[in-house]
Order: C-alpha cells, then structure tokens, then sequence
C-alpha cells in the first residue's frame, strides 16, 4: 500500500466510529435516559475510542484482505472495520481501567480519562459501558452469521487472558514493598504474553479469519505460534518508550519506575548490575519521587540499557521474520504476520 492509499483506508476505518458511537448514542437515547448520561457516555466514547494508532483495528481489515487477495466486496469490508473498532473498544476498555491501576497520567496526548474533571472513580463503570459496547454491535451486526459463537467465544476468551496478565502485572509491582528479587526475565515474557499479545495480535489475525470462513485448528495455532511472539516484542518496545521515549511523541508520560514495574528494562538491567548498582537500583526503583527515578535511569544509562535495546530489536526482527519464513502457508499467507510486524517494527510511539 502507498502512503495516501494507507491516509484512505485510515480516513474509512475513522468514519465507521462516527457511525457507531452514533447507534449506541441511539440506543441509550430509546431507554429515555436522561440527556446528561447521553452526553456523559458521548464524552466517554470519544474521549477513549479513536485517537490511537489503530493498528490493532486496522489489522483486521488488512489480513482480511490479505486472507481473500483483495477479493473483499463493500459489505465484508464494513463488518471487517466493525470487528476493528470491536478490537479497539476492548483496547480503550483495557486502557481505562489499566491508567486508574498504573496512576497514569497522560494517554494519547490527553489527560487520562479518570483525571478528567468529574470523572474520577465513575470511569470504572465508564470502562465496563466500553466493553459491553463491543458484544453491542456484535450482535447487531453478526448475529445472523454462523461464526456468531466463535466471535463472541474468542472476545470472551482473550478478554480473560487479558485479566489475567494484568493481574500478574499488578501484583509483581506492589507499591509498598519492592523487592527486585522477584523480577526475572522469565517472568516477563510470562506477564507480557497474557497482558498484551492475546488481545493486541491474536485477536485481530483470528477475527479475520473467522469471517474468511477458516476453520481448521491449526491454522489458529500458527497464528498463535508467530503472533505471540510479535506481541512480545511489541510491549518490550512499549516499555523501551515508557522511560527513552518521547511523552509528546508517545502520548503518555512514563510510570513504569514509578509503578515498581517489571519491566524488560530494569529486568536487563538486572542480569549486569554490579552490586554497587544494585543497591542504587533496591533503594530507588518503584517509588514517586523524581529524584529516585532519575538515579534508576542514571544506572540504565551506565548499564547502556538503550542500546542494548537497539540490538535487541534487530535481532529480534530477524527472529520473528525466521519464524514468518518457516510457515507453510497451506492455511495463512506470510503476508498477514509480514504485513503486521511492519505496522510496529522500530516504531517511536
Ligand atoms: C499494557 O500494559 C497492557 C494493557 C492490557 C493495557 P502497560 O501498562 O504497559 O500499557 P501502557 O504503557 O500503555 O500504560
Ligand atoms: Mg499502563
Ligand atoms: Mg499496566
Ligand atoms: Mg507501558
């Protein structure tokens, strides 16, 4: 795809929201709901829905196209970009409640939904309306198709595995009792895989396929078997931003020293510290106070954690293109995890 060709199918995936957020407005408006709440879920819908780089969305429409080589007609097209913004209203669902749990705050080059003005606590429903929004149009839109049941199935079951992640996530970081001892690189990918490679890459692949009409288990599985990777290299990145990259760049300002994250950072970090550096690191990673933060990232740089990353990320791409070039493509093309890993390789935000 050229550049404006990619601008246009963006523009396209951008208007169906419109569309969208238009018939859940409608929906709560024929309960005779008060205008507040209307206004209020509006607010809410627009706030955390659009505005992100929508690759996740954006990859249902692409493999779909992809899995039936361009053959996709007007109508197949509109339920591919409804399962995309399926795909991103579990994202903003995730990102909701993940920004009140991380005390994030900035995303997207926004306040953080909960740190708007009157919202606070309410975003915790605010988040739940978001993922109930999503089963919404699910049975708006493929109620009558016979992959119904897969699609709510594979919503259902990535959600959980989603959870999960986040719970291991939240509780190999406790704020009040740091104990470095318990990270180990093991350990992260572990974290990683359930907290952001089901939803962010199998989720996607999988919803394509299922209205490609594939329907053999093993083409799930190697979908599996390439995308979970690709999702671990994805949030390696997004912890690589989280403390080198720009906040106006990346929309968020990061918390991951703060928040006593095991992070692929500090865990690198912890493989070549000396024990010099490894007390500085037990006596300041995971607390708020800047100055802290600054003696931890002090230590990254001694350590050339940024580097490190930089040569993590070429091999990394030479890797995953190996296990792309190994599939036999009886099922899947090359082409869906080729044109995925390219959305996201070296990115900057
Ligand atoms: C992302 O983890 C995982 C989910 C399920 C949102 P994160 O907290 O590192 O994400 P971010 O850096 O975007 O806050
Ligand atoms: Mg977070
Ligand atoms: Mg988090
Ligand atoms: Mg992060």
């Amino acid at each position: 795809m050229t550049s404006s060709e990619k601008a246009k199918a963006k523009k396209e995936f951008e208007d169906v929201f419109l569309t969208l957020a238009e018939e859940f407005l409608a929906t709560v408006r024929s309960r005779s709901f008060p205008n507040e709440s209307v206004e209020w879920i509006k607010k809410s819908l627009y706030h955390n829905i659009p505005g992100g780089k929508m690759n996740r969305g954006l990859s249902v429409i692409d493999t779909l196209e992809i899995l039936k080589d361009g053959k996709v007609s007007s109508e197949e097209l509109f339920k591919a970009r409804i399962l995309g913004w399926c795909v991103e209203l579990l994202q903003a669902f995730f990102l909701v409640a993940d920004d009140m749990m991380d005390a994030s705050i900035t995303r997207r080059g926004n306040p953080c939904w909960y740190k708007m003005e009157g919202v606070n606590m309410i975003a915790i429903n605010d988040c739940l309306i978001i993922e109930s929004a999503i089963y919404f149009f699910l049975k708006k839109y493929f109620r009558q198709d016979p992959y119904y049941v897969d699609l709510l199935e594979l919503f259902h079951d990535v959600t959980l595995e989603t959870e999960f992640g986040q719970l291991l996530d939240l509780i190999t970081a406790p704020e009040d009792n740091v104990d470095l001892n318990k990270f180990s690189m093991e350990k992260y990918k572990f974290i990683v895989k359930y907290k952001t490679a089901f939803y962010s890459f199998y989720l996607p692949v999988a919803l394509a396929m299922h209205m490609a009409g594939i329907k053999e288990p093993t083409a799930f599985k190697q979908a599996l078997d390439i995308l979970l990777p690709l999702g671990e290299y994805f949030q390696i990145q997004d912890d690589y931003l989280d403390c080198f990259g720009l906040p106006e760049v990346i929309g968020k300002i990061g918390t991951d020293i703060e928040d006593n994250k095991c992070s692929w950072l500090i865990n690198q970090a912890l493989l070549v510290a000396t024990p010099e550096q490894r007390k500085l690191l037990d006596e300041n990673y995971g607390k708020k106070n800047p100055e802290n933060v600054s003696v931890v990232k002090e230590i990254f740089k001694q350590l050339c954690i940024e580097e490190k990353y930089k040569k993590y990320e070429e091999e990394s791409f030479t890797y995953l293109s190996g296990l792309i070039s190994q599939l036999d493509e009886s099922f899947l093309k090359k082409e869906v995890f080729n044109s995925f890993m390219n959305k996201i390789y070296k990115r900057t935000k």
